[in-house]
């Protein structure tokens, strides 16, 4: 089977030292050497001041909103996965679905202002594929209404903006390094903060809330990246520029091969200045022959999984779809039903490639 992604694994023997001194120190997790080692591997990767490991990007981002005290209502896309409005609501704060921009497929600035009221008091915006929001029209709405920022940066690690890392924009950004994307740990995650003092309180609400052995503040959880974790990312991180440089290679295939098929559409943006090939998505044209499901089974049939990220939205969920609803949201809705997102990681051969574009070419 063809799946949308398969991660990309650093060679064992290489692992090996790294479990031996682990084996040898005793110490597992906990803020262990080769953690230690990965936050400041990735600052400078980054292009970060602070960065700080976590467990999974799910329980980054839990703990981000938390950390900056975040309450009420908060503004947030339902074109996304649904760990974006899960964290909002196990903080107990209602998500309020806007609309998305139908070419960036994030949030649209203009519908985040419409959905604002006396209760908001963040957005929580998802760079959507690693494509960079309209950061600069975020922040001035934030600085209008006194509003926070995160961003769900889970796609876009190593993506750089007009001004840099594009971490670096609102209160924080979260990554997830889920072995399903372009950097990862197996399971993992990041938070970048903008305030050294959300950085240092996000760390302690790390680690249960603990300052030392007798105080504890703040309502913390186990969020902590362990000692094998950190090794992989280590690994991982001294090939990566390689393994997106060979995803770069995929999609320029894919983007040549699809210059030829009539009903689809590539779906780029060009905010991005380095992009990370982190998903390759398509867009069904509206007069297609067949629908996107159809198109689906097709490649289905050929044991080529493609997925559908992100349909159905996130709204439409059980636990928002009784105050929400996919109306609000045509742009969102629109997307979501024509959206298929082609396999791409780093080591798909040519014949993959061709196999994915003679089933699409087929469906013409
Ligand atoms: N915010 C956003 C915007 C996100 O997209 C995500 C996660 C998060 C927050 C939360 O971050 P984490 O807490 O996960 O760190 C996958 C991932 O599990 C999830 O991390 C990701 N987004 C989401 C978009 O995709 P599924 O349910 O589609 O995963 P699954 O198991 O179907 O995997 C996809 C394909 O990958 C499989 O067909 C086979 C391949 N695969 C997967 C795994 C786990 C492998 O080849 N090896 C593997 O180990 O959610």
């Amino acid at each position: 089977m063809l799946n949308v992604t398969r991660p990309s694994l650093p060679d064992l023997e290489e692992l090996i030292p790294y479990l031996e001194e682990i084996w040898q120190s005793g110490i597992v997790t906990n803020g262990g050497k080769f953690h230690n080692e990965l936050e400041e591997a990735l600052k400078s990767y980054l292009g970060v001041n602070d960065i700080s490991a976590f467990c999974n990007g799910t329980i980054a981002l839990l703990t981000a909103i938390k950390a900056l005290n975040i309450s009420g209502e908060v503004i947030t896309t339902p074109f996304t996965f649904s760990a974006t409005a899960h964290a909002l609501a196990w903080n107990g704060i209602k998500p309020v679905f806007a609309d998305i921009d139908p070419t960036s497929f994030n949030l649209d600035p203009t519908r985040i202002e419409e959905a604002i009221t006396d209760a908001t008091t963040a957005i929580l915006a998802v760079h959507v594929y690693g494509v960079p929001c309209d950061v600069d029209a975020i922040a001035d709405i934030a600085s209008r209404h006194n509003l926070k920022v995160i961003y769900d940066a889970a796609h876009a690690f190593g993506v750089n903006c007009h001004c840099g890392s594009l971490l670096n924009h609102g209160d924080a950004s979260i990554l997830s390094f889920h072995a399903t994307k372009v950097f990862h740990t197996f399971e993992g995650g990041a938070v970048v903060c903008k305030s050294p003092q959300d950085q240092q309180y996000l760390e302690r609400l790390r680690n249960f809330g603990i300052i030392n052995e007798v105080e504890t503040s703040g309502i913390g959880l186990n969020g902590k990246l362990n000692e094998i974790q950190a090794s992989i990312g280590l690994l991982n991180l001294a090939r990566l520029d390689e393994a997106i440089a060979k995803r770069k290679s995929v999609a320029d295939v894919y983007s040549e091969g699809l210059a030829e098929i009539g009903f689809v559409e590539a779906a780029r943006e060009s905010r991005v200045i380095r992009d990370n090939y982190s998903y390759y998505p398509v867009l069904v044209k509206k007069n297609s022959r067949l629908t996107r499901d159809e198109i689906c089974a097709r490649l289905l049939a050929q044991n080529i999984r493609a997925r559908r990220y992100f349909y159905p939205l996130v709204s439409s969920f059980d636990p928002y779809k009784r105050y929400s609803n996919q109306e609000q949201t045509p742009a969102a809705k629109d997307i979501a039903e024509r959206i298929i997102c082609l396999p791409i990681f780093p080591n798909m051969t040519g014949a993959e490639i061709n196999n994915v574009l003679n089933v699409l070419s087929s469906c013409q």
